[in-house]
């Protein structure tokens, strides 16, 4: 049985209060750095432990009227590095009518994101439901013009605010057949390719994924979209990356060899990641369904970290409020790692304790669901020490050149070391095109990098770094921007790097 209805249904989502999200923000921020100082250091979050295991990010989708609840965005904002809209960048949100595009919704998730140093995993550019009324009716000539100029349009306004884009999404059925849709039906499946390829030409820096449900364990689902991949491999088709959605029911089993099927896949040249995982139940639940869940997120935690190339895990919002399952199948639920009133659950320890969290402290140990207290929801939030917004340190280049924004978000573990994500943001400042860089800067002393990074190739010399580019973010045009960043370990106290060259030349 399929672990995930295809059946549509409508938008849960709210109306946007973009006002309401930025006042969030404001007071997230205010209230981090006024807070008291804990006299030991919080249990790192999520992303922090996934980091140090030499990820990319631990994140959470979200959605717009969730943005106005102060408790959900002060967890959001702090334990996740990574936030997927999980519904203002489909179709029918973006250009509900043709050629009229509505970024609005999109806009404040990638707000919220930037306000607390997190990329955004754009979902999803193509994709058979919530798309409106006009695609389906199009004559199957135009649909091809009208994919392209949808892909285009999106992909350019979030050009260098993405990490990545869901380009596809779920071009299967259960049984390895392709998925009948508008775009299948004029196309064939050379709509997959097409694509890409016009995404790429729209925003050669964001990674390029498909996505599906269904293909986290072998089977004849992750059979065909194994050989759909090969075959764009094969064929020079820019896909970065394959994204295992991960919704699992406890009622259904575990995906069959989940880390090998991983492996095929980025034995190909592929980032791999679990982008939308939970892990439902039959309601109520009970000692045993919550045990098989605890096992299930243990086991997906495992399968990534087991791949080398398996970058990042997204939960499917990471609180049972706002999760889309109960009112997509009656009477299930509860597939989160944080309950309806924000308090961790065993799930929560259970992924922590797989991402090497050892000794949790008391007040980050999981709560259980059966004592809510406001008392208690607070005492689930991250602590102060944490700084999700640090600011970023800048290198304007009056006289034309480039400009090097690094962003960093640095955590404390214990007295004097911890870990930081740097994301780092370089404008050509100047009239003509830069073909080819590398951007050279020093980290402070005490500082390493911890894994690869993404979106350049890495050298480090002691604590010399060149960031050199990779092949689809080589050229910057004039005036355009491109984004790359990395994982690090700091000792001592936390500073950012000051003055950064780009092709031998000083940004400042
Ligand atoms: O979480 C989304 C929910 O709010 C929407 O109502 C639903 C509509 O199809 O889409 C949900 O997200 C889906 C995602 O975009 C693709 N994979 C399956 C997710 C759960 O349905």
């Amino acid at each position: 049985m399929s672990a995930y209805s295809r059946t549509p249904r409508p938008a849960l989502w709210r109306a946007v209060i973009i006002g309401s999200a930025a006042a969030a923000a404001a007071l997230l921020v205010a209230t981090m750095s006024t807070g008291p100082t804990p006299a030991r250091a919080a249990d790192p979050t999520l992303h922090q432990l996934m980091v140090n295991k030499g990820r990319v990010y631990f994140g959470s989708a979200t959605d717009n009227g969730e943005l106005s609840d102060t408790p959900y965005t002060t967890i959001l904002g702090s334990e996740f590095g990574s936030i997927t809209p999980g519904n203002s960048m489909k179709w029918d949100t973006i250009e509900p009518t043709q050629n009229t595009f509505n970024f609005t919704k999109g806009d404040a998730i990638v707000t919220f994101a930037q306000a607390h140093n997190q990329i955004v995993r754009g979902h999803t550019l193509v994709w058979h439901n919530q798309l409106p009324g006009w695609v389906s009716s199009l004559p199957a000539a135009s649909v091809q013009a009208a994919m392209e100029n949808h892909i285009t349009q999106e992909a350019t306004h979030y050009k260098g605010k993405v990490y990545s884009w869901d380009v596809v999404n779920e071009p299967f059925n259960d049984d390895g057949t392709y998925r009948t849709s508008p775009f299948y039906n004029a196309m064939g499946t050379a709509y997959i390719a097409d694509a890409f390829r016009t995404a790429r030409a729209a925003d050669p820096t964001a990674k390029l994924y498909i996505n599906d449900y269904n293909i986290d364990g072998t089977g004849a689902k992750a059979d065909a979209m194994y050989s759909l991949v090969s075959s764009l491999k094969s064929q020079g088709v820019p896909i970065d990356g394959v994204g295992f959605q991960g919704h699992l029911a406890v009622q259904y089993g575990f995906p069959t060899n989940m880390q090998a099927n991983l492996q095929r896949f980025a034995a190909l040249g592929l980032d791999v990641a679990i982008t939308e995982l939970d892990v439902r139940m039959v309601l109520p639940a009970d000692s045993s369904k919550v045990a098989t869940q605890n096992q299930y997120y243990t086991n997906v935690v495992n399968a990534c970290i087991g791949v080398t190339r398996c970058v990042g895990i997204t939960i499917w919002d990471y609180t049972d409020k706002y999760s889309w399952v109960p009112g997509t199948f009656s009477g299930q639920g509860s597939a989160l790692p944080w309950d309806e009133n924000l308090l961790k659950k065993p799930a929560y320890s259970a992924i922590a304790a797989a991402l090497g969290l050892t000794s949790p402290s008391p007040s980050a140990s999981a709560s259980s669901s059966a004592s809510p207290s406001p008392s208690a929801s607070r005492s689930a939030s991250p602590s102060p020490s944490v700084s999700p917004s640090a600011s970023p340190s800048t290198s304007p280049n009056p006289g034309g050149g480039c400009k090097v924004v690094y962003a960093a978000s640095p955590w404390t573990e214990s007295a004097g070391v911890g870990g930081f994500t740097a994301n780092i943001t370089i404008t050509n400042t100047g009239s003509t095109p830069i073909s080819g860089w590398s951007l050279k800067f020093s980290l402070p002393s005490g500082q390493t990098l911890t894994q690869s990074g993404w979106s350049a190739t890495y050298a480090v010399s002691g604590q010399a770094v060149t960031a050199t580019n990779v092949s689809y973010n080589s050229a910057i045009a004039a005036g355009a921007s491109i984004g790359i960043g990395f994982n690090g370990r700091w000792t001592g106290s936390y500073t950012s790097p000051t003055s950064f060259t780009l092709n031998n030349v000083a940004c400042s």
